[in-house]
């Protein structure tokens, strides 16, 4: 396969002033009639007219009315064409119900939808499918399907035809479509500047009743990008689409956003709080494209941080705003370390924005969208809020309409600060998580902390330039007062001090406050500082990551040298999860315990080989035993914090139900199930019912819960697919290959259906101990259907090899039947490019 590079990027040799669409829809052979007008590119010699297409076959074309026989070769065709502006005119057939990889024009239960980002407009007809080709389109749908719908605005409807235009030029991949027999839930918002939008979700009949809460994100997001970024909705329409069978969460195609059915579908009794709260983000994170992606999007693929990392920073804002900022950064410092810092330690680190690739889809990481986030964040940070604003003013009204670069983004920093930003621009192309050293001296009332940072070679990246690192610190005083509030220490050297004058006492330093650049801490302190700072730092962050560093010590203890459970970390956390001045959200979240996952790389960090089953033996003992440690307080806080009033999924009501199930889970390690089953008994709501399934399933006492639950909900897909999960997470490590491919032969697993194998497959990945128990078993059955999705659904079956990517931490063993599996998979014969790439890349 051919590898593309950011090096080689020249601009299209024509542009394009507006594009017609006709589909005439059918199931097998859908017609797809192009009329559209290119003229030569004027910053431009080439005049090489190349369009792309694949799986499409070309019935006629012409050019200005006249017909042509165009080349065809592979990935599209060639033609000649005049040196000045000509209209194109083509006709091709596509069968979308045959379209299993789900991208492209495809059918999902009878219902016709797109999916283009990022490459897949190609296979819906022939066209220079590259995000810098921005034109106005005009799509007509000819079908008899009762909902027929596209970007922009509606121009005609009924009669089995519905006109579409978008005003505002885009990129073939914002192109949607979708045609189907659906039902809307209605909604309006008048903008500040008084445009009426009349605002739709659109769903299978049956499922209108689960749209209220997406559309009030929808509406809530609106008015929060036109107080925060002064963004306003720029079109009379804004359609929602949920669809079943959906590759990713969702896709913010202009004025049509498609959604995975379990991104927008919410009820209190099919869906959990952490449901409510992810389709909340997800709405706005689309919505918020309008203008951070649709409205100015990216000249090429390799610029997609330009627009995800925007958007996801964006978005977090949006959700602690709406929410607790402090446990929003604390989820997303969680899922940063255990996604992010994991791809950076493996083969597949990349940088934020990538030099080279070969299929664009397997650069959707978690590297380019929450790696890029943190960019940003650490830009504002460095430049303080007023500057970022006036900058991203800048940003939207030099560049709208246009496909911009990295190096548009950060001039526009540049030109409103006055500051260069060549070292922060390291962050976009340098791989890898810097470690940040600390050491501390105090004399004569000055105290000074002093920094080194590295980050470890990479392939092809054997040697790092320091990076421009914004510092939060603050300090405590030995009473616990702060004595110094939070400063930003700006750190661009290798190393560097940095001085506090005029202490009356050696201080406790609370560093990377806020987690303000993602980086790794490493410090010599003790158990002693870190229950201080649980104890006493006002930086919620910190105050977590001091209970989190001290679990994770002590964790460590047990697993290397056998120690019993730290009887300090079991006194602070006990402390602190009954201090009722505290959140309950933040208190249940500090109540968690580091993921296997996470103590597998700090184990390998330092030296040693991880051994998954005595990670999870570790876990397990600490648990057991800080459940009869704060057997009392759990008593109390479960009863405490019942919510009584009728269900709401907003940050109060949440909180209090995930610290009362957090006591639930202690509870069922001393009294053997009977309380979780008493709230599984009597649940009124999904949060409820799922948390006491999985206590059940932990004690092992969930059969008859089990076999409940999937009679309760045997016809809603989205809980079945809870339902396979919670299985398998929660599966002994002895039986959790077994538990999943007995799972895989139920007659409710779909393999075509993404969230099902995921919920399925992907699961077993989510329980490190089971996949990775020493017989191989789970490497086994993964590698199996894996092979199998590979030719139904590449995107899909590449993602999922990212479960293997941590190989090279384990013992030989495992390492020899994980390089077998993935041998196996390689060889497979027509592997797609896809996962092709990926097992490649992990391999080695
Ligand atoms: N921009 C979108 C990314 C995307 C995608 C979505 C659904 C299916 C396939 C996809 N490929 C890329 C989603 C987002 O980040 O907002
Ligand atoms: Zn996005």
């Amino acid at each position: 396969p051919q590898t593309i590079y950011l090096s080689d990027y020249t601009p299209p040799a024509f542009l394009i002033d507006t594009v017609h669409l006709t589909f005439r829809l059918h199931p097998e052979k859908t017609r797809v009639i192009s009329r559209i007008e290119f003229r030569p590119n004027p910053a431009t010699q080439s005049r090489a007219f190349f369009l792309h297409g694949e799986g499409v076959t070309l019935i006629r074309a012409s050019i200005d009315g006249q017909p042509v026989t165009p080349d065809m070769v592979q990935g599209g065709l060639r033609c000649d064409v005049p040196d000045a502006p000509f209209v194109w005119e083509a006709e091709v057939e596509i069968a979308p119900a045959q379209n299993t990889a789900l991208e492209g024009l495809y059918m999902s239960n009878g219902m016709y939808c797109t999916q283009c980002e990022a490459e897949g407009f190609r296979k819906i007809t022939y066209y220079p499918d590259r995000p810098d080709v921005m034109a106005t389109f005009t799509v007509r749908i000819e079908g008899d399907m009762p909902v027929m719908l596209s970007n922009g605005d509606p121009v005609e409807q009924g009669g089995g035809v519905a006109v579409w235009h978008d005003p505002w030029p885009k990129p073939a991949y914002l192109f949607a479509l979708v045609a189907g027999d659906l039902v809307n839930h209605p909604g309006a918002f008048t903008t500040r500047s008084g445009r009426e939008v009349e605002l739709n979700i659109w769903v299978r009949p049956g499922d209108e009743g689960k749209c209220a809460f997406a559309m009030d994100a929808l509406k809530k997001s609106m008015t929060w990008d036109e107080e925060v970024y002064g963004r306003e909705y720029d079109l009379d329409v804004f359609n929602i689409v949920a669809v079943d069978d959906f590759n990713m969460g969702a896709m913010e195609n202009k004025g049509l956003n498609i959604f995975n059915s379990s991104c927008v579908l919410a009820s209190p009794e099919t869906s959990t709080d952490a449901n409510f709260e992810r389709i909340e983000a997800i709405i706005a994170h689309e919505y918020f494209h309008n203008w951070t992606g649709n409205r100015i999007t990216c000249r090429d693929w390799f610029q997609l941080c330009l627009k995800e990392g925007l958007t996801v920073y964006r978005d977090s804002q949006f959700t602690s705003d709406m929410r607790s900022a402090p446990v929003k950064r604390i989820g997303d410092v969680i899922a940063l370390r255990a996604r992010q810092f994991r791809e950076d330690n493996g083969p597949l680190a990349h940088p934020v924005r990538p030099e080279s690739f070969v299929e664009i889809n397997n650069f959707y990481t978690a590297t380019v969208y929450e790696k890029g986030a943190e960019v940003i964040g650490m830009l504002k940070r460095l430049v303080g809020d007023e500057a970022y604003a006036r900058a991203l003013d800048l940003y939207f009204d030099r560049h709208d309409g246009q496909a911009c670069t990295i190096e548009d983004w950060l001039a526009v920093f540049e030109e409103v600060t006055g500051r260069d930003l060549g070292q922060f621009k390291r962050w976009y192309s340098q791989v890898g998580t810097p470690r940040l050293r600390v050491t501390d001296d105090y004399k004569d009332g000055t105290y000074t902390l002093h920094f080194e940072q590295e980050t470890p070679p990479t392939p092809g990246q054997p040697d790092k330039a320091p990076q421009v690192l914004p510092i939060a610190v603050g300090l405590l005083g030995p009473n616990g007062d702060e004595v110094r509030e939070t400063t930003v220490l700006e750190m661009t050297e290798a190393k560097q001090s940095f001085v506090f004058e005029g202490l009356s006492a050696r201080p406790v330093p609370s560093i990377l406050r806020d987690f303000s650049a993602p980086v790794v801490l490493e410090r010599e302190t003790d158990n002693a500082e870190r229950a201080f700072l649980l104890a006493h730092d006002t930086d919620p962050f910190n105050k977590w990551e001091a209970g989190r560093a001290l679990a994770r010590e002590g964790l460590i203890a047990m697993i290397l040298q056998g120690a019993a459970p730290d009887a300090a970390y079991l006194d602070a956390v006990q402390s602190m999860a009954r201090d009722d001045s505290l959140d309950p959200a933040f208190r249940a979240l500090a109540l968690g315990l580091p993921g296997q996952d996470d103590l597998a790389q700090t184990l390998h960090d330092r030296g040693h080989t991880p051994d998954p089953q005595a990670i999870w033996d570790a876990l397990e003992t600490l648990r057991q035993a800080r459940a009869q440690h704060c057997q009392d307080l759990a008593v109390r806080l479960y009863a405490q914090y019942q919510v009584d009033a009728p269900y709401s999924p907003d940050a109060g009501q949440s909180g209090a139900r995930a610290l009362a199930n957090a006591a639930l889970a202690l509870i069922t390690r001393t009294d053997g199930g009977a309380q979780a089953q008493r709230q599984y008994d009597g649940a009124t709501n999904m949060t409820q019912q799922l948390a006491a399934l999985s206590c059940l399933l932990q004690a092992g006492k969930g059969e008859a819960a089990v076999a409940q639950f999937y009679d309760q909900w045997r016809d809603d897909r989205l809980v079945i697919d809870k339902w396979f999960m919670m299985q398998i997470v929660n599966a002994d490590p002895e039986q959790a290959a077994t538990v999943a491919g007995r799972l895989t032969q139920h007659p409710d697993f779909e393999m075509k259906n993404p969230n099902r194998f995921r919920a399925t497959l992907g699961a077993l990945a989510a329980n490190p101990a089971g996949f990775h128990h020493a017989g191989g078993a789970g490497y086994r059955l993964l590698a199996d259907w894996l092979i199998r999705l590979d030719p139904v659904n590449p995107q899909t079956t590449a993602r999922m090899c990212s479960a293997f990517e941590t190989w090279k931490r384990y013992d030989s063993s495992r390492q020899a039947l994980i390089a077998e599996q993935l041998d196996r998979i390689l060889a497979t014969p027509d592997l797609s490019r896809d996962t092709t790439e990926m097992v490649s890349r992990i391999r080695g």
